[in-house]
């Protein structure tokens, strides 16, 4: 007999952000291979071992098929199967139950990391009457799309394709992380066009060994190396005289700021030569044009915003701000209306007064975003309202949020908690409901709609889902008109998609027939239209942060946790933590299902330096144990001399399917038992501290 097989050209996403082409090759109704495809825009023919991990994982045993109840205690492990009806008529009667008699606003909503359905999540959410919605975005990428928003523009990405001839990898691991809009294909093919490499990372990763100059700075202290750059810069001249005098404000104060930060300082701050810092300072300014690549390494700590508008400004003051090559302000495909999809203005102003948080992370309430800690906090102590409920899409947050001991808590308190995956996870364990989703390879969508380099790109159903498996996109739409809003929401959800469409002159059945939809680039728009802000330039020094009581200019604090605190502590936790550099199997806390991905990259893993080992008696693939005040986990010494021996870094994400529910042995190598919630946090956002902690480590 022969198999039918078919290959369906779709977008990837066996990683949270996905985005790279492929064709799935399918055989009778399986997805049985992933190949590349070398058209794509962005991905240029690369895959990687996830895609194919992948495909193992459609049919494993843990995936959720069927909507189930919780019977017995939270947790127990028991449940019972219900219908679609029955569960969505559950979650519906119980949501409106509590808005009756607390307020929508007792009802957070949430999601993880990027992703193609998380429109539907705000649209549920702002009709029903919550401003708040969970997310990790408090220290991933929303501190930079929330303050270059207060600068008055969107995020500036690398322009990969019009050849920058020095790169700045900035606390990202591009080429194994390859985040959101960004694929590491693009820099890998910069720099064997022959650009200069600047790496600012505490770890020598395989780019660090790439590059001309690579900083090995301590964690948290970036804000203080990017200020200590624009000395240098300022200093001798080498910043764009004619930008700053024509486009921006604020300089001078800028300046007398950049007095606090001179090499030799810095040097003390970061741990990094001055004469490296000045080094890197100049070839990044003297060499056009550059592009500043800047990862989560610069956002997880307490000046984490701080950090984000300092890179911007270097991006600005070297002249590379919107020129091809530089930095580049990409916009979205031609009028797609994210804002009106979400309903945005559907939510009351009285009830987005209420959002959580908000008088403390100003700069996160701009922007209708709010940090764990203040959800923990109302659901522990009803303040400042009580938080009955959590319903929450794609997010394993017994792993991936700070101060997982008290996550595990306050999801066993909270009264109503309904998780949506597609795998059985420690986090769904702790549900009332549980909702399946299908993956990736089972729904058509639109996507990188989230995106903003300026593409969307049709993802096709390659296959049917299994079980009764359905589309986030569809539960929400079903949610949505079981809440209420019938006519806010569609008949068929593809229905949506063409909604999404109108304004590009597009219906869903015709964008699925093209290779991709694009805003072309335009460069410079400053000169044109100047920048989106008060003064219409690019502040230096921020009025509004000023009249939100923060800070106008950026500065560097140290971290609450750090090797100057008092002596008791450092004697106690007297080395340098960081967490969750990225690694190439896994993505968060996914795909550790996958037999495939597991034979290579088997345990948990800690990088120590030879030298701290050696003093502790570690050796290489010793278990040891890691501390902090929050708790202790055990994971796997990797010796590696690329980390300064006062410094560890642990993966993140890590828990064990292969143990089993209810439990699947969530704290024994989770980092985030170790890190903190906070405060002290970032001032503007919240974001936390989960790079640049201090701990203990012992052989286990
Ligand atoms: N210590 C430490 N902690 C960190 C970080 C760190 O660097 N260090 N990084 C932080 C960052 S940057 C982020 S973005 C967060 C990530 O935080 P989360 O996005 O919450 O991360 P995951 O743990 O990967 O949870 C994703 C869940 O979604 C499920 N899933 C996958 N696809 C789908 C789908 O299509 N539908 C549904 N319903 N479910 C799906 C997966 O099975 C998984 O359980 O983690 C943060 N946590
Ligand atoms: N394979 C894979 N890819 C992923 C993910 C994944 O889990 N696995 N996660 C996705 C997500 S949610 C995100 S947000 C992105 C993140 O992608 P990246 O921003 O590239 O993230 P990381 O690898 O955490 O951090 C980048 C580098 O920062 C360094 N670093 C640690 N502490 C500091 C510090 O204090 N300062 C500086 N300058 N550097 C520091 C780390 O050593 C690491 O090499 O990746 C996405 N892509
Ligand atoms: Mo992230």
């Amino acid at each position: 007999m022969t198999a039918c097989r078919t290959e369906v050209r779709t977008i990837c996403r066996a990683c949270g952000h996905g985005g790279c082409g492929i064709y799935v090759a399918v055989e009778d109704g399986e997805p049985v291979k992933i190949l590349p495809d070398r058209e794509h825009p962005v991905s240029k023919g690369y895959t990687c071992k996830k895609a194919h991990g992948f495909l193992e994982l459609q049919t494993h045993p843990d995936r959720l098929l069927y909507p189930m109840q919780r019977v017995g205690e939270r947790g127990e492990g028991k449940w019972r199967r219900l219908s679609w009806d029955e569960a969505l008529s559950i979650v519906a009667d119980k949501l409106n139950q509590i808005k009756a008699e607390s307020g929508a606003e007792a009802v957070v909503f949430g999601h993880g990391t990027g992703r193609d359905f998380h429109r539907f999540v705000y649209r549920v959410a702002n009709l029903y009457g919550s401003p708040n919605v969970l997310t990790p975005g408090h220290m991933c990428y929303l501190p930079r799309i929330a303050i270059c928003k207060v600068m008055g523009m969107d995020i500036p990405l690398c322009d990969y394709d019009n050849k920058p001839q020095c790169v700045v990898a900035w606390g990202s691991n591009h080429l194994i992380s390859n985040p959101d809009e960004n694929k590491g294909i693009n820099l890998a093919k910069t720099l064997t066009g022959g650009a200069k490499l600047i790496v600012i990372d505490p770890r020598g990763s395989k780019l660090a060994n790439k590059a001309d100059i690579w900083l090995r700075l301590r964690p948290a202290t970036d804000s203080a190396l990017a200020m200590g750059m624009m000395h240098v810069i300022v200093k001798e001249g080498l910043y764009d005289h004619d930008f700053v005098s024509k486009y921006t404000t604020g300089f001078e104060q800028l300046k007398e700021r950049l007095e606090k930060f001179p090499p030799d300082v810095v040097e003390q701050i970061t741990w990094a030569p001055k004469e490296k810092i000045i080094q890197a300072a100049r070839l990044y300014a003297t060499t056009k044009p550059a592009a500043l690549q800047w990862g989560v390494g610069v956002e997880q700590n307490v000046n984490c915003v701080d950090a984000d508008r300092a890179l911007v400004y270097l991006v600005a003051l070297t002249g590379n701000l919107d020129v091809p090559g530089g930095n580049v302000i990409f916009g979205l495909p031609p009028g797609l209306p994210r804002a009106k999809f979400a309903m945005f203005d559907q939510l009351p102003d009285e009830q987005r007064r209420k959002l959580l948080g908000g008088d403390k992370y100003k700069l996160g309430a701009s922007i209708n975003r709010i940090t764990p800690h203040v959800v923990w906090d109302a659901i522990e102590s009803g303040d400042p309202y009580p938080v009955r409920a959590l319903v929450v899409f794609a997010s394993n947050q017994l792993m991936a949020r700070e101060n997982a001991n008290r996550v595990y808590d306050t999801l066993k308190k909270v009264e109503f908690f309904v998780a949506t995956d597609i795998f059985k996870t420690p986090t769904t364990e702790l549900a009332d409901v549980v909702l399946p989703a299908a993956t990736w390879l089972e729904n058509d969508n639109i996507a990188d709609y989230w995106k903003v380099h300026g593409y969307i790109f049709p993802r096709l159903k390659a296959v049917e889902p299994r079980g009764e498996a359905w589309p986030d996109h569809i539960i929400l739409n079903e949610l949505g008109k079981k809440l209420g809003f019938k006519d806010e929401f569609w008949e068929t959800y593809e229905e949506s998609l063409d909604f999404i469409l109108e304004p590009a002159g597009l219906t869903w059945e015709e964008f699925r027939e093209m290779p991709y939809l694009r805003n072309e680039p335009e460069f410079r728009k400053h000169e044109k239209y100047g920048f989106n802000s008060a003064s219409g330039k690019l502040d230096f020094y921020l009025k509004q942060y000023e009249e939100w009581g923060y800070d106008p200019l950026p500065d560097f604090v140290e971290p609450p946790e750090s090797p100057e605190r008092e002596e008791e502590f450092v004697s106690r936790y007297p080395v340098v933590l960081t967490t969750g550099h990225r690694i190439f199997n896994y993505f968060g806390s996914e795909l550790r299902q996958s037999g495939y991905l597991r034979k290579s990259h088997p345990d948990p893993l800690i990088e120590i330096h030879p030298e701290l080992a050696k003093s502790k008696a570690i050796e290489d693939g010793d278990w040891v144990w890691v501390e902090t005040p929050r708790g202790r986990v055990r994971l796997r010494a990797k010796l590696f001399d690329g980390i300064d021996p006062r410094v560890v870094s642990a993966e993140f994400g890590w828990w064990f399917p292969e143990k089993g529910a209810p439990d699947y042995g969530w704290n024994e190598s989770n980092i985030n038992v170790l890190t903190m919630d906070g405060p002290p946090l970032d001032p503007g956002m919240g974001a936390t501290n989960l790079k640049g902690l201090m701990c203990n480590i012992e052989k286990a």
